[in-house]
């Protein structure tokens, strides 16, 4: 037989690291289409077409809105794809990172 305190295993509560959040922020222009910043809306940052044509409502209004919020890395590749998809489709669309 082993002493009572052995085998028992202690539950330590060990925090997880959180990973730091990013806001991916789309800038507002006047020469990309609205449909193609709803395009990138949806298939970019996995909106629905309700939700992403609000998005690029606001965007357009008010100069900038937030496509959605991720942790770093995974913000940083939503900036290049976007830069990428616009610039093959020659609009001058902009998205930046910004601490959440
Ligand atoms: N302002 C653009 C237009 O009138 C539409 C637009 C919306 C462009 C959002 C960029 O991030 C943007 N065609």
């Amino acid at each position: 037989m082993s002493a009572p305190d052995e085998k028992v295993q202690e539950r330590v509560r060990v925090k997880k690291q959180e990973p730091e959040l990013y806001k991916v922020v789309l800038l507002n222009d006047d020469y990309t289409t609205m449909e193609f910043v709803v395009t990138v809306l949806e298939s970019v940052f996995e909106k629905s077409p309700a939700e992403a044509f609000q998005i690029m409502m606001h965007v357009h209004t008010n100069g900038r809105g937030i496509a959605g919020v991720y942790p770093w890395e995974v913000a940083e590749t939503k900036v290049e794809t976007v830069s990428g998809l616009a610039r093959e489709a020659g609009f001058p669309l902009k998205a930046i990172t910004e601490p959440a």
